[in-house]
């Protein structure tokens, strides 16, 4: 006679830290610019990117996306690479959310 033990491993899976990315305003940045940014590396609706971008120039800063650290961090290398060719200051940043 055998005897067969089932074993059950419970594996605990955490949701990932999820990261802001913010956008934060400047004085140089052509707000144009800054609304093609945010149609073409976020993929926002061009009413919603020229409401973003006023909130920014108002406010200071606004958080334009919430997602995993890498895609954070990507986003926020595209602006810098874009802005860096065009050689207007813009900045953004990632924080965790
Ligand atoms: N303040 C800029 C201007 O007056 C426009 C601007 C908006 C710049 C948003 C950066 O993230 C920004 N031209």
């Amino acid at each position: 006679m055998s005897v067969e033990v089932e074993q059950q491993t419970r594996v605990k899976l955490k949701a990932p830290q999820l990261y802001k990315v913010v956008l934060l305003n400047d004085d140089f940045t052509p707000m144009e610019f800054v609304v093609k940014i945010l149609i073409e590396i976020f993929g926002k609706s061009p009413s919603e990117s020229r409401a973003i971008m006023l909130r920014v120039h108002n406010e200071g800063s606004c958080v334009v996306l919430v997602t995993t650290k890498e895609i954070a961090e990507q986003k926020v290398r595209e602006v810098q690479k874009v802005s860096l060719a065009f050689k207007h200051p813009l900045r953004c940043k990632t924080e965790p959310a």
